[in-house]
């Protein structure tokens, strides 16, 4: 997809963050930084949504996700847990129409977030 943004950070045509990567997934810091170490995992195929996966890819891109969150919570003792959650169309509040799920540390609010 040549006009896709997040092809473009698996092409390195765009910098990104890059917090892991293999031959099914890119993983690296969302923009946004909701909570600090705000991640998406991208599978490298482009894919619009979970409503264009089949069931390989799903199990590849998802099985995934559980080293990942694991790395990142590891990275910082201060990370107590995580949301991770995936958005699936407009009216879902997917904005990014290359499939991605997000995983947001959580913290206590003492120290400093929440
Ligand atoms: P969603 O609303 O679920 O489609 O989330 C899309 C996310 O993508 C949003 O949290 C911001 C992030 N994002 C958009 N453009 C870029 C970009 O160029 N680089 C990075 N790292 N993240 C981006």
């Amino acid at each position: 997809m040549d006009d896709c943004i997040f092809c473009k950070i698996v092409r390195q045509e765009i910098p990104s963050t890059v917090v892991y990567e293999d031959d099914v997934v890119k993983a690296f810091l969302d923009i946004t930084q909701t909570t600090p170490g705000h991640t998406l995992v991208i599978p490298k195929q482009h894919v619009a949504n979970i409503f264009e996966y089949d069931a390989d890819l799903a199990a590849a891109v998802f099985s995934r996700v559980p080293k990942i969150a694991n790395a990142i919570k590891a990275s910082n003792p201060a990370i107590k847990g995580m949301n991770i959650c995936n958005n699936n169309g407009e009216v879902a509040y997917q904005s990014v129409f290359h499939s991605h799920i997000h995983l947001l540390p959580r913290y206590t609010a003492a120290d400093g977030f929440s």
